[in-house]
């Protein structure tokens, strides 16, 4: 019993690469805002069904500058840290050019986020590290949101979300794609139940999303920052491997700030 409590409060899933708004255990993260504190919790939900514990994205001010710096139409990789992957579940990597308010889906990890294939009951997670291919039409800014959004497909209900402040290079324009789902996240948004075994539980809420269009002002003049294709990039080879992983083994956050271990 005991050791189930602590599991629900300390042990989920937050990204870790690139950085975060003000995770911690992130790497290589930006200059906080001024008055805000590092987030030793990175890795709890924001929400659950009965209650929204946190707004969306954790945290609604931006970095001082982004985390990464990502060209449309590459493929990018983003890494994981935590050690309660609760058996799988439906997650989203999304894009918002208005700081949180819109989110178009980019890519769904459906079913077996932190996996990758069908699995048992388990927190173990399989897989820590996803890459993404970016739209070649995906619009430039200088401030977009990345976001991880998650719902875990045993335990509690939750809604799990992490945001990035990502720098986009890229063309001055829109596109279109599903906009972001939201479950489990407060007494007015959609309840999903556990899986139990059923990894198509809420699967139509998902496909059946709406499409919305993003507008992104480009930054042409950021081109020439790429003469530099270093940058945020360069901590790729530090993202956690994938594949089998004992359960012994929640090294995760190696390269995190020190202090507790909160994974
Ligand atoms: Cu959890």
């Amino acid at each position: 019993m005991f050791l189930l409590l602590v599991s629900q409060v300390f042990a989920h899933m937050a990204l870790k690469v690139p950085c975060p708004r003000y995770n911690a255990n992130g790497v290589k993260c930006p200059q906080i805002p001024d008055g805000e504190s590092w987030d030793w919790t990175q890795v709890a939900p924001i929400g659950s069904a009965d209650e929204v514990f946190q707004p969306l994205c954790k945290y609604t001010k931006p970095f001082k500058t982004p985390s990464a710096r990502w060209k449309a139409g590459e493929t990018v990789t983003v890494g994981f840290q935590g050690a309660a992957a609760h058996s799988g579940g439906h997650g989203e990597f999304s894009i918002s050019y208005d700081n949180g308010k819109t989110f178009m889906v980019l890519q769904q990890e459906l079913r077996y986020m932190f996996f990758g294939t069908p699995t048992k009951l388990t927190n173990t997670p399989r897989k820590l590290k996803y890459s993404i291919k970016l739209p070649e039409n995906l619009p430039g800014s200088d401030n977009a949101v990345f976001a991880w959004t998650w719902v875990n497909a045993s335990g509690n209900r939750e809604f799990y979300m992490n945001c990035v402040d990502v720098q986009i290079i890229g063309k001055a324009g829109k596109i279109t794609g599903k906009e972001i789902t939201v479950v489990n996240y407060g007494p007015y948004t959609q309840m999903l139940p556990e899986f139990y075994g059923d990894y198509d539980t809420g699967i139509d809420i998902y496909s059946n999303a709406r499409n919305i269009t993003v507008t992104g002002p480009g930054n042409e003049s950021a081109f020439v920052i790429m003469l530099n294709p270093d940058g945020a990039q360069s901590e790729d080879g530090k993202i956690d491997e994938q594949g089998n992983r004992d359960s012994d083994n929640d090294d995760t956050d190696d390269e995190g700030r020190d202090g507790e271990d909160n994974n």
